[in-house]
């Protein structure tokens, strides 16, 4: 009985959203609602180890929030502006601890707004649990207000596992099965919770038929490839001669055993984005990152080997790989369902990356120092040379590039760096020297705008001890991640070290995108979609009592980032950067530059500047170099 009025009550006098409930009747109500199917969920989460949940309140989930309320000490709950910064929170959060990330919405938009974070932790398979709430059993199918089919808007991009609960005993093998799920298989899942649900009592599952009765607890196994397979494995790699590794995001833990393997083979390593950080890149072998904001020595490896590991990496883009049939290939992900997925293997090995090389380890031969390696670090040392002189290029104002060429060697040990989606993810991917014992991510996968300030936030929270630098454009930055600084400016106290740096590269252009326009598809800039309003963000920070940094002469901008490292708070470091320097792929083909050109006839406004600009960056040299292999 209990329970119906329970819902009664929630849909008549208390509730929410007609604003009767005084904070004594809510306080008094609070007090007997302990053990509360919200209640339960809070410490079933907490049991499975979540210390913290990301989210947005509204009235479809205040039966958890009261929970949350009263289990503080427990769970810290993390308000962001927004449910989707939420749930990049979320994913993030997993990103930098391994852990189950938890985002928290109301029904309806709340849930909704989740969609897009919920989508960047699925694509780069990090575990996150979505909580929503619901309206009332008894309104459902009514056309209710803020009634969404969750079950179904959940359905792709939680169909790992998403339940709406329609009992309180249900709830513990729900939470139990969502949790499991979400880590053991590197998913997302969701709990869909009717509001007039969430005040009832919980009780556990009764001993009878039909029950279930589950318990918590996961712990990943160790997966090793059978001794068979590693030795067809073994077989490969000492048979190359000019042997390439590409390693991503499932490599992060491997680090001693990469470096090992690739020392064994004399070996060059590239790395996919969201494996940045999985080797440091003051190594002489590590051609860092891959792909379209990729390197040259990267490109080359690539080209150039004839036997090739890849070590958990879902690397999207095949036309940066071997072509088909140059290699011989081996590959190792723990996840059967991306194995030979961008080039044929010849063995395709499921296991952890770490206890898969460490088992690799005694079968592989050493090979002796060659040319490969020496060429290899040859590349890499003109590379080098060439990002140098590109970042310093004059511009107008401000090169980008030399925004994070000029922070690299300045970043703190231990550093995270997160990065948005736009021209900044290219100086991000090439110009960061990562350091071992540091972190970097961006929404790989999904490659969303409006990730980097929340993945800053979630970084903070992971691990308050930590600098960390977060760049992003403008654009993004009137997305949402001028909304986030809030969430900065609400919490940053709380963390031991102050330290975040949000770096905005001020072009007044969606720039990412203007220069896919010409290049991609050989069209001039499209000023309407494109240009974009200046906004001081750097007062804008002043004035929700953040520090404030202004550049807009590259010669400030070394000592504008010192300051912005050692500020006793978080810092937003504004640039005005040039719109007219090209973020180009390592080596555009040359169909792209012939669009490029063309684009150029069909008036491009700022002509001049970018034939100047483009000419002294890349474009010369592509063209010249180019011409063969593209037409092959
Ligand atoms: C949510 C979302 N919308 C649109 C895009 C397409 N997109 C990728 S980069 C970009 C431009 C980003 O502009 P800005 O943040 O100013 O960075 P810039 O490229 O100018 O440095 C756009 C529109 C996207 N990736 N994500
Ligand atoms: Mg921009």
């Amino acid at each position: 009985m209990a329970r119906d009025r329970g819902s009664r009550e929630k849909a008549g006098t208390f509730g929410a959203e007609t604003g009767f409930v005084s904070q004594d009747l809510q306080a008094a109500k609070d007090l007997i609602m302990a053990g509360t199917v919200g209640d339960f969920l809070v410490e079933r989460l907490h049991d499975w180890g979540v210390r913290k949940i990301f989210g947005y309140p509204g009235d479809g989930i205040n039966g958890v929030f009261g929970a949350l309320n009263r289990a503080r000490d427990k769970i810290q709950f993390i308000q962001a502006r927004h449910e989707e910064m939420a749930a990049f929170m979320a994913a993030a959060y997993a990103k930098f601890t391994g852990e189950l990330g938890v985002c928290i919405a109301t029904s309806g938009p709340g849930a909704t707004h989740l969609i897009t974070g919920l989508y960047d932790a699925l694509l780069d398979h990090m575990p996150v649990l979505a909580i929503a709430g619901q309206q009332a059993q008894i309104g459902l199918g009514g056309h209710y207000q803020q009634e969404v089919d969750l079950l179904a808007l959940f359905s792709d991009v939680a169909g790992a596992y998403v339940q709406q609960l329609s009992t309180p005993s249900q709830l513990r093998h729900l939470v139990d099965r969502a949790a499991r799920i979400a880590l053991a298989e590197r998913k997302v899942t969701a709990l869909i919770l009717p509001n007039d649900l969430q005040r009832q009592t919980y009780e556990d599952p009764p001993r009878k038929h039909g029950s279930v009765h589950s318990g918590v607890g996961y712990r990943a196994p160790r997966v090793v490839p059978a001794e068979e397979d590693l030795r067809r494995a073994a077989d490969i790699l000492n048979r190359g001669r000019k042997v390439a590794i590409l390693v991503g995001a499932g490599a992060l833990g491997a680090t001693d055993e990469v470096i090992e393997v690739a020392d064994r083979l004399q070996a060059g390593a590239a790395k996919a984005l969201l494996g940045k950080a999985v080797l440091p890149d003051d190594l002489p072998w590590v051609t860092g990152t891959i792909g379209l904001l990729g390197t040259e020595p990267s490109d080359a490896l690539m080209t150039g080997c004839d036997t090739l590991l890849m070590i958990g990496s879902g690397f999207p883009y095949a036309e940066f790989m071997p072509r088909e049939g140059q290699a011989r290939a081996v590959q190792i992900d723990i996840s059967p369902a991306m194995l030979s997925l961008r080039y044929p293997m010849e063995v395709n090995l499921v296991g952890d990356a770490a206890a898969t090389l460490r088992a690799l380890l005694p079968l592989l031969r050493q090979k002796a120092d060659g040319v490969w390696r020496d060429g290899i670090a040859q590349d890499l040392a003109d590379w080098w040379i060439t990002l140098e002189a590109r970042a310093m290029q004059p511009a107008n104002p401000v090169n980008p590039q030399r925004v994070a060429w000029e922070l690299s060697p300045r970043l703190p040990d231990r550093a995270i760096v997160t990065s948005d989606s736009g021209s900044c993810a290219n100086w991000f991917a090439r110009d960061i020297r990562i350091r071992r014992g540091m972190m970097a991510s961006l929404s790989g996968g999904l490659a969303s705008m409006g990730a980097a300030v929340p993945y800053a936030i979630a970084a903070k929270f992971a691990h308050d001890d930590r600098p960390v630098v977060a760049l992003v454009g403008d654009g993004a930055m009137q997305m949402n991640n001028m909304a986030e600084l809030i969430t900065i400016a609400k919490y940053w106290r709380q963390w031991r070290d102050p330290c975040c740096v949000v770096c905005v590269f001020n072009n007044q252009d969606l720039n990412e995108v203007t220069w896919e326009q010409r290049v991609m598809e050989g069209d001039p800039k499209f000023d309407a979609s494109q240009s974009i309003p200046d906004v001081p963000y750097h007062r804008f920070a002043e004035l929700i009592g953040l520090k404030g940094i202004f550049v807009d002469d590259p010669g400030q901008l070394g000592a504008a980032w010192d300051e912005a490292l050692a500020a006793d708070r978080p810092v937003l470091l504004e640039v005005r950067t040039d719109p007219e320097v090209p973020p180009l792929p390592p080596h555009i083909t040359f169909s792209q530059a012939v669009n490029f050109s063309r684009s150029l006839l069909k008036g491009e406004p700022s002509i001049g500047r970018v034939l100047a600009n483009t000419a002294r960056q890349v474009l010369a040299p592509v063209l010249h170099s180019h011409q063969e292999s593209d037409h092959d």
